[in-house]
C-alpha cells in the first residue's frame, strides 16, 4: 500500500435542475393555469474529519468529484428532487488548500468537524413563479444554475506531541506499540511502517501523550530518497523529537548527525526542538554503567549536542521492554502541563457531528 498523504483533486457543485413549462390540463379545464415545477437544488460537498482513516488513499479513486444533479421540475407545480450530497471523508489532522493560489481554506483538526466544500447550483424556476396580471400564461421556465467548483490540494500533518526519529529497522514500531495501547505494525525490512501512527500513552495520573511513529529516515529522504519529504512532514507538528538510535549498529555520532542532517534540510528550526535521545536494542549488546556513562560523554561533546538542547539519553530494550519506564517517566517530564495533542484528542470525543459549524465559501 502506497503512503497517500497528498491528493490533488476537483470538486464541483451539482448542477441545479431545470424548470419546466407546463399548464394544469384537467378534464374539465383544458386551458388551466401554469404548473411548471421548480428544478432541484444541485447537491453540495462536505468534508468530513473523520479518525478512522489514517491516509488519503480514498481520495484517489476520482480526480474530480461531483455532487449529484437536481431534477428537472414536474408538472402541478412540482419540484424535483434535489441532487444527492456527497461527503468526503479525511483523516483528522488534514489540511484542505486551494490548489490555484495556495491559500488554507481548511484545517482539519477536531474529529468529526464538516465543513462545506463547495455548493451545488439552484434549481431554475418553472412557470408558474411568472405567473402575474399580465401573464396569465408564461411560456417560459429557467434553466438551473451550475453549482460551485474547486480545485483543492489535501495534506495530511500528524497530530502528535513527540515523534520518534530513526533509521529504518532502529525499533520504532517495536517501542510505539511496547509503550502505547495502539498496536503499530512491526517487521524485519525496510518501510515497515507506511502510514504515519500515533500510539498514545497513558499514565497512572491518566495523562496522556501522542507519539508518532515517523517511518524510518534514511540518507538523503530530504532530497526525496525513499519516503521523502512525504513523511518529513509529518515531524513538523511534534514538539518533541525522540532520537531512536541502533543499539547494534553502535555507531552514534554518524547516526545521529545523518538524521539532524536530514532533518534540517527540510526545515531547519527542527533541530532547535528539544530531544531524547534513545539508545535502543540495548538486549544485543550489555551496555554497563562504564559503557553507558562513555557513550553519554562523546555524545555530549558531539556536534549534534550543540543544536539540541542537552538531550538526555536513555538506554532501552523495545523487544525486551527494558527501561521503558524510564523512557515513560522522561517522556511525561517534557509535558508538566497537559499537552496540545491530548486536548485536541480531548475535544474529539466530546465533539458531536450535530454541533459542529459548517463554514460557507459562497
Ligand atoms: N533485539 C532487539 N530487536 C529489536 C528491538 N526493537 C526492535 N527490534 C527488531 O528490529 C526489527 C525492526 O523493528 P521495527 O520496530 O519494525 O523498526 P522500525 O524502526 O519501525 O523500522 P521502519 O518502520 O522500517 O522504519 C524487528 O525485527 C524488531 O523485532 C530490541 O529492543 N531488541
Ligand atoms: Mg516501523
Amino acid at each position: 500500500m502506497k503512503f497517500v498523504d497528498e491528493v490533488k483533486i476537483s470538486v464541483f457543485g451539482g448542477h441545479g435542475g431545470r424548470g419546466i413549462v407546463s399548464f394544469d390540463r384537467e378534464k374539465y379545464r383544458p386551458n388551466g393555469g401554469p404548473s411548471g415545477g421548480n428544478g432541484g437544488r444541485g447537491g453540495d460537498i462536505y468534508l468530513r474529519a473523520s479518525t478512522s482513516l489514517n491516509h488519503l488513499g480514498k481520495l484517489l479513486q476520482k480526480k474530480n468529484y461531483r455532487g449529484a444533479n437536481g431534477e428537472t421540475g414536474r408538472g402541478q407545480k412540482q419540484s424535483g428532487i434535489n441532487g444527492k450530497s456527497l461527503v468526503l471523508e479525511v483523516p483528522v489532522g488534514t489540511e484542505v488548500l486551494n490548489e490555484k493560489d495556495g491559500t488554507l481554506l481548511f484545517d482539519l483538526s477536531i474529529a468529526n468537524s464538516s465543513y462545506i466544500l463547495v455548493k451545488g447550483g439552484k434549481g431554475g424556476l418553472g412557470n408558474y413563479n411568472f405567473k402575474n396580471s399580465r401573464e396569465q400564461k408564461p411560456e417560459y421556465a429557467q434553466l438551473g444554475e451550475p453549482g460551485e467548483e474547486l480545485q483543492l490540494c489535501f495534506r495530511i500533518k500528524s497530530i502528535a506531541d513527540a515523534g520518534l526519529i530513526g533509521l529504518t529497522n532502529a525499533g520504532k514500531s517495536t517501542l510505539l506499540s511496547n509503550v502505547s495501547r495502539k498496536k503499530a505494525e512491526i517487521g524485519n525490512y525496510p518501510f515497515t511502517t507506511l502510514l504515519p501512527n500515533i500510539g498514545l500513552i497513558e499514565n497512572e495520573e491518566h495523562r496522556r501523550i501522542y507519539l508518532a511513529d515517523i517511518p524510518g529516515l534514511i540518507a538523503n529522504a530530504s532530497k526525496g530518497a525513499g519516503l521523502g519529504l512525504s513523511f518529513l512532514k509529518h515531524i513538523e507538528r511534534v514538539s518533541l523529537n525522540i532520537y531512536l538510535l541502533d543499539g547494534e549498529r553502535f555507531d552514534f555520532q554518524k547516526e545521529l548527525i545523518l538524521l539532524q542532517k536530514e532533518l534540517g534540510a527540510y526545515k531547519k528550526s527542527l533541530l532547535e526542538r528539544r530531544s531524547i535521545v534513545v539508545v535502543n536494542k540495548c538486549d544485543l549488546i550489555d551496555y554497563d554503567i562504564k559503557m553507558q556513562n562513555e557513550i553519554k560523554k562523546t555524545l555530549s561533546n558531539s556536534k549534534f549536542w550543540k543544536t539540541s538542547h542537552k538531550a538526555e539519553i536513555i538506554f532501552i530494550s523495545a523487544k525486551d521492554k527494558k527501561g521503558l519506564d524510564i523512557f515513560i517517566k522522561k517522556l511525561f517530564s517534557f509535558f508538566p502541563q497537559k499537552t496540545l495533542a491530548e486536548q485536541f484528542f480531548e475535544n474529539q470525543s466530546s465533539e458531536k457531528f450535530s454541533k459542529t459549524k459548517l463554514r460557507h465559501l459562497a
